[in-house]
């Protein structure tokens, strides 16, 4: 008796103590654990939270999730699914329920089996969350009860209590949280970033809704995201403001079974557009898998020797022993490919290139068999893509001509740098920048107020191009594109070289109207296609110049945003009044001003553009500059003012 006593206290005691020092470890690196303690690791513990309900949907048991940012930066993520498991956990001696809120990785443990989220990045849910919040709260409705424990920091501060009582079949979790703000540099959400996860993840679990609450905003901001068609609605998103050459996306879906065990499906929605790009979006288990890996090789090869096959079949190659290449192919094709897999292996740099080798074979096999299926029903269709591929491949073989024409004339030869770049003295490309300017006039500025030991100047008059339209001898007839590859130093498409880079940091630096935002998207649109690393290894920055110019006496302060400004009136009081200036471009400012306000390292802000941003003004552009005119009009009249908060 004794003895079990005394090995039940001090087993109590063990736990309490890995307990303490999980917490400790994931506050004290915090990095560690959700990759970063600015903005972006603050909206992951959203993601993560929202990534548990998401397994429990994928499992089967829920089809809703809903997010809440309330005022005072809390949030609240609920879901009806069977809820966390509540009651005695025998190993540990505590309720279940907090295990799962305490323990590091405790979420494998109970469930087991299904396709999980948290296999992804960072898979570290809820107790990483709960560790890293000054206040959670955490909710479960189960059993005919609703159970509630609140923590401090990852410690909890009550029991386990029953707060009342809901219907037998009414089950969901809830969690709400506020960061701690002594971990975070930033503990302000912001709607638009939480938002384009949120429609991504309801387009990848078709039928799940996911609805989105800003209670901070008068009135409150909602979104509700719910597509029947899954990602055959992603694909149709992606080519909304694109001619496409056949109706509706085609589809594909397979499971694995292995015991009678479901183990694998995957899921391929592909359409083609009149454009030249290609488009293919990879995921497994609703991660974004940038780098591809074994499901995008698997869907590449069947792509290719399915339409190869099928233009022989149907005779549609003049020349018998005609063949398409897998990039003629690919040329105007929007596709997007989500495999959900037991024990997802993600490998590559960034850890985003799926490994599972044996889904490969999944992928070939059923777009092999489902692409030729539909092709042979599909006459019509088959033959407006094979024309295509024709034209992509003769077009292709044109500009490689036109290419090599122009590498030796001069745009792709960096020895002659352009006459209108103020170029920086440092050779060291670590520490040197080049501020695109949009007019000369700012340009002007610009160049008189930086400072000409690492900060070049490139002014940009005009409109950049159309990149999507033009094929790369087009686009290298542009004075501006060729200004920018020179400048640089590290060439285009295939043959760039990040390098030769001369300088690490490339800041657009645009207006805060239309015009400045069109410029931004046409300039970023252009890295991604053409200069996709400057993108990835994160060169790419947008200047944020001032809004308001605010002086009174001898206090003079620069604000960014109408929030600040309103923050900054309060923090000075009623009287007498301040002076406002409000700054319409960059144009407005002198060289001493732009200096202090947007090219100063000490003072200045600035975003990093992400890989998502690109693929959004990627998406953006198409609208600017395609055919349609209505999306146009559309984002005009919106006007807004950075792409980052457009959602079109
Ligand atoms: C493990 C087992 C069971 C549910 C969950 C985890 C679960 C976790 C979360 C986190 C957020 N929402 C969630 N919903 C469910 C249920 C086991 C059972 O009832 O048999």
């Amino acid at each position: 008796m004794e003895d079990l006593q005394h090995e039940v206290s001090a087993d109590y005691g063990a736990s309490q103590i890995q307990v303490l020092e999980g917490l400790e470890a994931v506050r004290r690196r915090p990095g560690m654990y959700i990759g970063s303690t600015d903005s972006r690791g603050l909206h992951h513990l959203v993601y993560e939270l929202v990534d548990n309900s998401i397994d429990e949907a994928m499992a089967g048991f829920c089809d809703h999730v809903n997010i809440v940012i309330h005022r005072g930066e809390t949030v609240t993520v609920s879901d009806n699914g069977r809820g966390i498991p509540v009651g005695y956990h025998e190993k540990t001696g505590k309720d279940a329920l907090e295990v799962a809120l305490t323990i590091l990785h405790a979420g494998g443990k109970f469930g087991g089996g299904g396709y999980k989220v948290s296999g992804g990045l960072h898979g570290v849910g809820l107790s990483c969350v709960n560790a890293l919040s000054e206040e959670l709260t955490v909710e479960v409705r189960r059993g005919g009860k609703i159970h509630r424990q609140q923590y401090q920091r990852g410690i909890p501060v009550t029991k386990v209590e029953v707060v009342g009582a809901c219907a037998e079949n009414d089950t969901g979790t809830s969690v709400t949280f506020k960061p701690d703000a002594e971990i975070f540099d930033e503990v302000r959400f912001e709607f638009a970033k939480l938002k384009s996860r949120l429609r991504e993840l309801a387009f990848l679990n078709a039928g799940v809704r996911i609805t989105a609450i800003d209670e901070r905003e008068e009135p409150q901001l909602e979104r509700d995201y719910c597509f029947e068609g899954g990602i055959r609605s992603f694909v149709s998103y992606y080519n909304k403001n694109k001619e496409v050459l056949h109706p509706d996306p085609i589809y594909f879906s397979a499971k694995r079974m292995e015991n009678g065990e479901e183990t694998a499906t995957v899921e391929i929605a592909m359409q083609y557009n009149d454009g030249y790009n290609e488009d293919i979006y990879t995921y497994a288990n609703n991660i974004n898998t940038h780098e591809g890996g074994a499901h995008l090789e698997g869907f590449k090869l069947a792509l290719t020797r399915a339409i190869n096959d099928y233009a022989k079949r149907a005779n549609l190659f003049k020349d018998k022993d005609s063949s398409l290449s897998g990039e003629d192919i690919r040329e105007g094709l929007t596709a997007v490919i989500s495999v959900k897999l037991q024990e997802p292996q993600f490998e590559g740099q960034t850890k985003t290139k799926l490994g599972n080798a044996d889904i490969r074979p999944l992928v070939s096999n059923t777009v092999y068999k489902g692409l030729s299926e539909f092709l042979d029903e599909n006459p019509q269709i088959g033959r407006l893509i094979v024309d295509k591929c024709l034209m992509a491949s003769r077009a292709r073989e044109a500009a490689r001509k036109a290419r090599d024409l122009t590498r030796r004339k001069t745009a792709l030869d960096s020895t002659a740098l352009p006459g209108k770049l103020s170029d920086c003295t440092e050779k060291d490309a670590s520490k040197c920048e080049i501020f695109l300017v949009e007019g000369d006039s700012a340009g002007g500025s610009a160049k008189m107020g930086r400072n000409p030991k690492y900060q070049a100047i490139l002014p940009l008059r005009g409109k950049i191009l159309n990149v999507e339209k033009a094929r790369l001898d087009r686009m290298l007839s542009s004075d501006a594109i060729k200004y920018m590859i020179t400048a640089f130093g590290a060439g285009i498409d295939t043959e760039f070289d990040v390098t030769k880079l001369r300088y690490h940091k490339i800041i657009c630096m645009t207006d805060a109207d239309v015009d400045g935002s069109h410029i931004r998207i046409l300039l970023l649109t252009f890295f991604y296609r053409h200069m996709r690393p400057l993108i990835d290894e994160g060169y790419v920055y947008i200047a944020q110049p001032p809004l308001y110019r605010v002086k009174r006496g001898k206090m003079q302060c620069y604000v960014y945003s109408d929030e600040e400004l309103d923050e900054k009136l309060k923090e000075i009081g009623p009287d007498p009044k301040p002076e406002i200036q409000r700054y319409k471009g960059l144009g407005e400012m002198n060289p001493e001003q732009l200096w202090e306000t947007t090219m100063d390292p000490e003072q200045r802000l600035m975003l990093k553009v992400t890989v998502e941003d690109a693929v959004e003004a990627d998406r953006l552009f198409t609208l600017l500059m395609g055919d349609k005119v209505e999306p146009r009009r559309e984002f005009i009249e919106q006007n807004a003012k950075l792409v980052t908060d457009l959602d079109i």
